[in-house]
């Protein structure tokens, strides 16, 4: 705070609000095109590299993370799997996504990829405030919108043309719109995801997505040496009430018999619950605030789309404020909710599609049991279900 108690400015072109993978892309993008930005996150670095998150990137992921300059450790250590098995019955089944439409995922964390960006932003000398409180954003239906926070007490003031609000779906930028603005579309399911992270090495060399009469499991990676494994639980579950001997006994009794023998178990470095909800909001732009990712939009993570749309919302915002700056055309810019939501509803329907079919529905009758079962079977035995289960987990084209 200055001595008269007014907050200490700062101008920039872009502020953005939060340090996830949508913001600190963002500012990377932003950075390497020439336009001043700053970032402004509420934790401390740590704090969000502590956060477990995403394990598979889309092509327009990884290709999105070469333009930005932060690709090296991802073409190093990330693992292209070509596709996905399905396990149901004590039986898996291969989707191969290389064989049926030539496209592949690659397993690479997004701990990492936020790592890698935080090291960029800090080599190119952008500037991020961490450990921001009481963030709030002002005036952004005019245009010389201002994002105010505290830091150590003392108030600041950050004036900006735009105000790129990538803060999370509990994050302040949406909630600073006014209903009567906003039109939301939701749903709820009755379960979450119990996670654990192991340092030991996965269970198979693909992803295992397991449906069974006790509920979803996955087996996931980070590397060779690390698994990342969930199991479907009740929304009312507390992570504190699973011990690692019974999270392990309940992914085993889930997997089929091959995967639940060859099973290699370990203390958990991580074990957290997620519950599972999808969400839209529209538009995404009010006025000078354009929202990206989860502050816009949340996916079960089924499909393992979360970090995958946050990132194509991030590609045509920084497409759209580049043509802004460089080039005086505000089309791109106008054109950012259309595009985006268009991205974004496939990506739902998919999520929504991905998870009614392989999870137990408490309020499922037998009927539902059976089309459920008759789903997955035709799901792996028609060539056709195969291509659209590809097309869709692999990304679809921007
Ligand atoms: P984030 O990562 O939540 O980052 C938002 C940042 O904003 C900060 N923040 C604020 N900053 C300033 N002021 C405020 N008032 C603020 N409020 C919040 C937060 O501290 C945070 O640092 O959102 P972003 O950047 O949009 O990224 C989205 C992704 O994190 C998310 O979609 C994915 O993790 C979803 N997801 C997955 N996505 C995939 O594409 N593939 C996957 O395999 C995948 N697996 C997953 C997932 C999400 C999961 N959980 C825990 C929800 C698996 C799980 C279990
Ligand atoms: C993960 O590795 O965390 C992961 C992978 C695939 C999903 C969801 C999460 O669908």
């Amino acid at each position: 705070m200055t001595i008269d108690g007014s907050p200490i400015h700062q101008a920039t072109r872009v502020a953005i609000v939060g340090a996830g993978p949508a913001g600190l892309l963002l500012g990377q993008l932003l950075t390497v095109a020439g336009i001043d930005n700053i970032v402004i996150e509420q934790r401390s670095a740590d704090h969000v590299l502590s956060r477990i998150r995403a394990g598979i990137l889309e092509c327009v992921t990884v290709d999105a993370l070469r333009r930005a300059g932060v690709d090296a450790r991802l073409r190093e250590e990330g693992l292209v799997h070509h596709g996905i098995e399905l396990s149901f019955g004590g039986v898996r089944h291969r989707i191969d996504f290389h064989a049926l439409i030539g496209r592949d995922v690659t397993v690479y964390g997004q701990t990492e990829v936020t790592r890698d960006l935080m090291h960029a932003r800090a080599a190119a000398g952008a500037q991020t405030i961490y450990e921001a409180d009481a963030v709030s954003l002002h005036d952004f239906d005019g245009d010389r919108p201002r994002v105010r926070y505290r830091k150590q007490g003392v108030a600041h003031e950050v004036m900006c043309d735009f105000i790129a609000g990538c803060d999370g779906f509990h994050g302040v930028s949406r909630a600073s719109v006014p209903d009567g603005a906003k039109r939301v579309f939701e749903r709820v399911y009755p379960f979450g995801w119990l996670g654990i992270l192991s340092e030991t090495p996965p269970v198979a060399d693909e992803l295992i997505y397991a449906s069974h009469a006790r509920g979803f499991a996955l087996c996931s990676m980070r590397s060779r040496t690390r698994s990342r494994y969930y199991v479907q639980v009740p929304s009312a579950e507390k992570a504190a009430d699973w011990s690692d001997a019974r999270f392990w006994d309940e992914l085993r009794r889930r997997l089929d018999p091959q995967a639940a023998q060859s099973l290699v178990t370990g203390p958990s470095i991580e074990k957290s619950i997620a519950p599972l909800r999808s969400f839209v909001c529209e538009p995404m732009r009010f006025g000078q605030l354009f929202l990206a990712g989860d502050a816009a939009h949340i996916v079960p993570p089924t499909g393992a789309k979360g970090l995958n749309l946050a990132v194509s919302d991030v590609l045509y915002l920084a497409d759209g404020l580049i043509a802004h700056y460089l080039h005086h055309d505000a089309h791109e810019l106008d054109a950012y909710t259309q595009k985006c939501l268009h991205r974004v509803w496939a990506a739902e329907r998919f999520s929504w599609w991905m998870t009614s079919l392989l999870h137990r529905f408490p309020d499922a009758d037998a009927f539902a049991q059976r089309i459920q079962q008759a789903e997955l079977d035709y799901l792996v035995h028609s060539h056709a279900a195969c291509v659209s289960l590809a097309e869709n987990y692999t990304g679809l084209p921007r």
